[in-house]
């Protein structure tokens, strides 16, 4: 019998598409885009458009098992789920008793974006626990810290509004490759007549479709916006009545931006200054404008400064008062989602060791931070030795005899490959669950249409059989997935009115109640749910912090460092200009932005995947190219002080002199190191973000 069902996309992507899944004799037989669903419009990305076949993949983990090699051989034998449970919950306690349990350490980031099953689904045991307190920054969370500093918790922009914009501001978002679904938008009001400017350190597949491309160095596009300001400022382009009654600061800002003309930015940046102030002068004259951060401005010492710079913008023109006007970060602060529910930060004991995810190759291999040493790592929905910074001494650490290590996966990843016990885990349409949204309004609904294949078991079933064993009482750990949606999202909330869950299962997604696409300008007349209720372009006393669930809560466990009242530019730690003793070993910099055809690490196991996205490839100019004798197509091997990975040289005019280019994903198993063997785990300059892009490397023909 064929049957249809709603699901949602958990990968972490913004677009959190709804889809239709498609099931024959309890087999996933086919998956489609929603076609009901206004972003979605029944389209898939390549990624996901055969998800059925990453369910049944022949490499899939389909049942418990124990290491039977050395570390890192991937010898595994099977056991069954008591076995692999017994000998957790055992070794644990061992290791509670001798250490107390701050030496075991939960690892897990987005690779499922479920409320129940995903990035926090585990937090409420492991709180239960007393284990250490992994904060985990990988994405967005500077950005977040700069955009709550200065316009608050505000979902902006719908969007769906960009329709509406007659000047769009695409900025370090590679939107084709990772945000298709808005991308179409912007190309529906590019047709109706916006100009479309993609601001990308090189000219990516988005960069190529934009009516213009201002390509800054890599961590200099504060110094962009900086001047921008100073142009709007100096030339009279501010709407002085939204500035006077909807910001504070402005005057200091005033004073901050005057040194940081356009001809000061030409020389950080690389874009002459004309270009710079052509670029202010259309953008505060052309209503309305609309600005889509990527999170690759983050990613250099000065990206948070960076994006509240970029933050200021729409106040400074009035183009908040639009519909289709303002700028666009994250959405999600918009959802209703109950994380101090789901995360439970209060069960952590207090005084209980922070870490971070980005740190864990430092964490793992110098001393541990204070507190006990650590002896157990538990990691699901991540990917560190592939993803994270600084991956050889990842390595090295789970390398560790001494390091009882569990991984939870759907396939034996460059992480568990290390694992000492190997627990399988359900795949998308396997599990029942809320899919958390970044990118848009809408919750999405995903139904559990099938059984896992093998033992695999959803990964809150993983957390529930465990608190069984350890006893653990409290009513959560014995809610059914079924139960936590009821408790995960606030269906009182404002923005629920008229939705709950049975609505959520038969129509598959619901719109969040904030307005409509076509009328919303949340901004008009202020209204900044910040301490001040206006955009501050100025945050006296402000101190750094990582916001929202990914430390468990709103707010921070330990003060941060105080930070600039002002937005400015702030030098990278790693470039010629700024560290030219560092240069003269590596005088490239480089970035790692997302594969088209993988998403973060997962497909790129998949031989079909990796035929349509193609081997590592290193993108490099043919002047930096030709002094090094290396020829297209070559083999290059790409090195610094931190680690070395190989590509084949693709010389192009895409990337400026001085820049190369590396996508992200390729498994490190499969490949000679990847492009977080170079990767510095230093965090960027706000809400410990890291610092991909702020990176200096060097390029020469491999086995040269
Ligand atoms: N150099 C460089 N590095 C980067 C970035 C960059 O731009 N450049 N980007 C960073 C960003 S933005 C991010 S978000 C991070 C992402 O970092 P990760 O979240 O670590 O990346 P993924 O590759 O998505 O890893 C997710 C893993 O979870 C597994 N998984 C998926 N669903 C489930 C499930 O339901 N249960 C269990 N148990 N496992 C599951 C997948 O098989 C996969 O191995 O990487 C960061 N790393
Ligand atoms: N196909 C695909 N889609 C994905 C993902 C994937 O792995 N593959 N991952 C998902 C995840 S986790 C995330 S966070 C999003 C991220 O999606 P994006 O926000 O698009 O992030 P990136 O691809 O890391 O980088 C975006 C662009 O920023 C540019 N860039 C890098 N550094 C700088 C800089 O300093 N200044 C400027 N101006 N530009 C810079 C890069 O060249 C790149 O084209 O995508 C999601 N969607
Ligand atoms: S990865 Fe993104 S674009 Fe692709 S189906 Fe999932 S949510 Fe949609
Ligand atoms: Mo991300």
């Amino acid at each position: 019998m064929k049957t249809t069902h709603h699901g949602g996309c958990p990968h972490d992507c913004p677009d959190t598409c709804s889809m239709i899944y498609q099931v024959e004799d309890g087999k996933l037989t086919g998956v489609k885009g929603n076609p009901d669903h206004p972003m979605t419009r029944g389209g898939l990305c390549v990624k996901l458009k055969d998800y059925e076949k990453r369910h049944y993949h022949p490499d899939r983990l389909l049942y418990p098992m124990r290491r039977s090699g050395p570390k890192g051989s991937k010898q595994f034998t099977r056991i069954s789920w008591d076995e692999a449970l017994d000998e957790i919950v055992s070794r644990w306690q061992a290791i509670i008793a001798e250490y107390g349990p701050q030496a075991i350490v939960p690892y897990s980031y987005l690779g499922n974006q479920g409320l129940v099953h995903g990035l926090n689904g585990g937090d409420a045991f492991f709180n239960r626990l007393g284990a250490t307190v992994t904060e985990r920054t990988f994405c967005g969370e500077g950005s977040s810290t700069a955009w709550l500093l200065t316009v608050g918790p505000t979902a902006g922009v719908d969007p769906e509004s960009f329709i509406h914009a007659n000047y769009i501001i695409i900025w370090a978002c590679n939107s084709v490759s990772t945000n298709l679904h808005h991308w179409h938008i912007v190309k529906e009001a590019q047709k109706k007549g916006a100009k479309l400017v993609v601001i990308d350190a090189y000219a990516s597949k988005t960069a190529k479709e934009a009516d213009w491309h201002i390509a800054p160095k890599p961590g200099t596009d504060g110094a962009l916006a900086m001047a921008m300001i100073h142009t709007i400022i100096e030339e009279g382009l501010v709407d002085q009545d939204y500035v006077d009654n909807y910001t504070i600061g402005f005057d200091e800002l005033k004073e901050r931006a005057k040194t940081r003309d356009a001809k000061w930015a030409e020389a950080i940046t690389g874009i002459p200054a004309d270009t710079i102030r052509t670029l202010a002068r259309e953008y505060a004259t052309t209503q309305p404008a609309a600005i889509r951060l990527g999170v690759a401005l983050e990613r250099h010492k000065g990206g948070g400064q960076a994006i509240r710079a970029v933050s200021c913008l729409p106040a400074l023109t009035g183009a908040w008062q639009y519909v289709g006007g303002g700028a666009l970060q994250f959405p999600v602060w918009e959802h209703p989602y109950k994380f101090d529910v789901i995360c439970r930060p209060d069960l952590i004991p207090e005084g209980t060791r922070v870490i971070n995810a980005l740190q864990l190759g430092r964490v793992l291999t110098n001393e541990p931070p204070a507190g006990s040493p650590i002896k157990s790592l538990m990691c699901w929905n991540a990917n560190p030795v592939t993803q994270a910074p600084e991956t050889d001494k990842i390595v090295q650490g789970l390398l560790n005899e001494d390091l009882f290590m569990i991984s939870a996966e759907h396939f034996i990843s460059d992480t568990a490959m290390y694992a000492d016990i190997l627990l399988p885990a359900a795949m998308g349409a396997e599990q029942e669950d809320i899919i958390l949204s970044w990118g848009h309004l809408y919750l999405t609904y995903n139904a559990k249409c099938v059984d896992a294949p093998g033992e695999a078991i959803p990964n809150n079933e993983i957390f529930r059989r465990l608190a069984a064993r350890l006893g653990f009482q409290e009513e959560n750990f014995q809610w059914s997935d079924s139960e936590c949606l009821e408790q995960y999202v606030d269906w009182s909330a404002p923005a629920c009115v008229g939705i709950d869950l049975a609505y959520l299962r038969e129509h598959g997604f619901a719109r969040l109640k904030v307005g409509t696409k076509d009328d919303r300008a949340p901004h008009k007349q202020g209204n900044f749910p910040t301490p001040s209720g206006k955009c501050q372009l100025k945050s006296e006393g402000a101190i750094n912090f990582v916001p929202g669930p990914f430390r468990q809560m709103y707010g921070d466990f330990q003060p941060g460092e105080l930070l600039d009242p002002l937005p400015d530019y702030v030098p990278s730690r790693e470039s010629i200009a700024t560290n030219p003793e560092l240069a003269q070993k590596y005088p490239l910099s480089i970035i790692s932005p997302k594969s088209h055809g993988f998403l973060n690490s997962c497909y790129a196991n998949i031989e079909q995947k990796i035929k349509g996205q193609g081997e590592q490839f290193v993108l490099i100019n043919s002047v930096d190219a030709e002094e090094r004798g290396i020829k297209d197509g070559d083999k290059v091997r790409v090195f610094n002080d931190r680690g070395a990975f190989e590509g084949d040289a693709r010389i192009t005019a895409d990337v400026n002199a001085g820049l190369v280019v590396a996508t992200l994903g390729y498994w490190r198993q499969l490949n000679t190191g990847t492009v977080n063997s170079i990767s510095s785990s230093e965090f960027a300059g706000m809400g410990n973000a890291p610092s991909f892009s702020d990176n200096l490397v060097q390029v020469v023909a491999a086995h040269a």
